[in-house]
């Protein structure tokens, strides 16, 4: 296929197949696994509930997709041993294709952490968060893997009843700790989120505050993104737009969601918002947009979570094709000449066009299943799966992960 002399139709699939081919969605270990919300669970019996299944869940995504080579990890959930299982995971990489991504430190769950980590008024537990995020720097290195990935779930419940700015002080110097302990191939990735499961405040509670604190621990500290992580009707392509200006956006936790963190099927509600994000990504200059790495952050209590990591890759690599197909130069003029209803006409057709028939045709060519989630539905994986996982699963209604 040529650009020259070609017709639209024919330059409309060389920038779909171009931007296929560079795009890659790291799904979740989390995902496969049973979850629920604070009301309950409902356990499937295909779920994932050992680390060896939760790849062989990722290196289904990826033979299907071929989208997905990675995996994040969560310390705590996937690596209880630390650095010690480090060698369990190599092995596990190598049976099933897919390599360690993101390395997810987890400083939310032990009971030490009731009133904060890094942020909690004793030094003695600010030190035992640093400790943990020392560890998982060091799993990621010893993995090659480049992203440390950090959400603090720290803060209050009420008024008055924390210093904020001496928590500031205290964040400051572990994360200047742990940035400093980084290896050269190696960033930190600071995620915001204003509330839950602190309700009062939150100590990284959006991406002012995530980016300050990036760049107060240093270069290689970035600001990651989870779409559900915003109140409502915040602009998030707009944020998206300004840590790409400031060099500072490090990566994505793409979910959808409607009243809060809900983490539902990316695209599920709100498929227009994903492309406007898209879009300011494929828009960006190369070095802006090169470092940004594209995850998946979704738990589904209802869905199959096989089917719902399938559907969530095709639809991301969907909108992603949309924002390709977009005509930067002609938006540009007609942004410079405030011709808006054309500009707009000229952004949301590529909303509009069915790129599905040409993400077919590349998948054909790549040696991929034409429909994924119909090969995932015929190919018996998730029966034989259910199948040997069932009563593991039955017995199991107690933990997250
Ligand atoms: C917090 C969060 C964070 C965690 C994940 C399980 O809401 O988005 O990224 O690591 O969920
Ligand atoms: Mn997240
Ligand atoms: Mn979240």
């Amino acid at each position: 296929m040529t650009v020259n002399g070609a017709g639209a139709a024919e330059r409309d699939a060389e920038k779909i197949w171009r931007a296929l081919d560079g795009f890659r969605i790291e799904v979740p270990s989390w995902g496969f696994a049973n979850t629920g919300t604070r009301f309950g669970k409902f356990v499937q019996g295909g779920a994932a509930t050992t680390i060896e299944e939760k790849f062989s869940d990722a290196g289904q995504v990826n033979a299907l997709t071929g989208a997905s080579p990675t995996v994040a990890l969560h310390v705590l959930w996937d690596l209880p041993g630390g650095v010690k299982d480090v060698a369990t995971i190599r092995e596990l990489e190598k049976k099933y294709g897919v390599r360690s991504g993101s390395i997810n430190p987890n400083l939310f769950q032990d009971q030490e952490y009731k009133f904060g980590s890094i942020a909690n008024p004793s030094a003695e537990i600010r030190g035992r968060a640093l400790a943990h995020l020392l560890d998982s720097v060091e799993i990621g290195r010893a993995l090659g893997s480049k992203d440390v990935s950090l959400w603090i779930a720290d803060g209050s419940n009420y008024p008055g009843t924390q210093s904020v700015r001496r928590r500031i002080e205290w964040m400051v110097e572990v994360l200047g700790a742990t940035h400093a302990a980084l290896g050269a191939d190696q960033r930190m990735l600071v995620e915001y989120k204003p509330f839950e499961p602190a309700f009062y405040h939150t100590d990284i509670a959006d991406w002012g505050m995530a980016l300050e604190l990036a760049r107060r621990a240093g270069p290689k500290a970035k600001v990651l993104v989870d779409t559900g992580h915003h109140y409502q009707g915040t602009n998030i392509e707009q944020v998206v737009a300004w840590l790409l200006h400031l060099g500072a956006l490090g990566g994505f936790h793409f979910n959808d969601r409607k009243y809060a963190d809900d983490d539902l099927t990316l695209g599920s509600i709100d498929p227009y918002q994903v492309f406007r994000i898209f879009h300011e990504i494929v828009s960006a200059r190369e070095d802006e947009r090169a470092e940004v790495a594209f995850m998946i952050d979704q738990s589904h209590n209802l869905k199959g979570k096989m089917e719902a990591m399938v559907q969530t890759v095709v639809t991301a690599q969907e909108l992603y094709a949309k924002a390709a197909l977009i005509d930067q130069v002609r938006l540009a003029e007609l942004q410079d000449a405030c011709r808006l209803v054309e500009a707009e006409e000229c952004f949301r057709g590529a909303f509009w066009q069915d790129v599905r028939p040409i993400v077919r045709e590349w998948r054909v060519a790549r040696g991929l299943p034409v429909d994924p989630l119909k090969a995932l539905a015929e190919g018996g994986y998730v029966e034989r799966v259910t199948q040997e996982r069932s009563s593991r699963n039955a017995r199991s209604v107690s933990s997250y992960a």
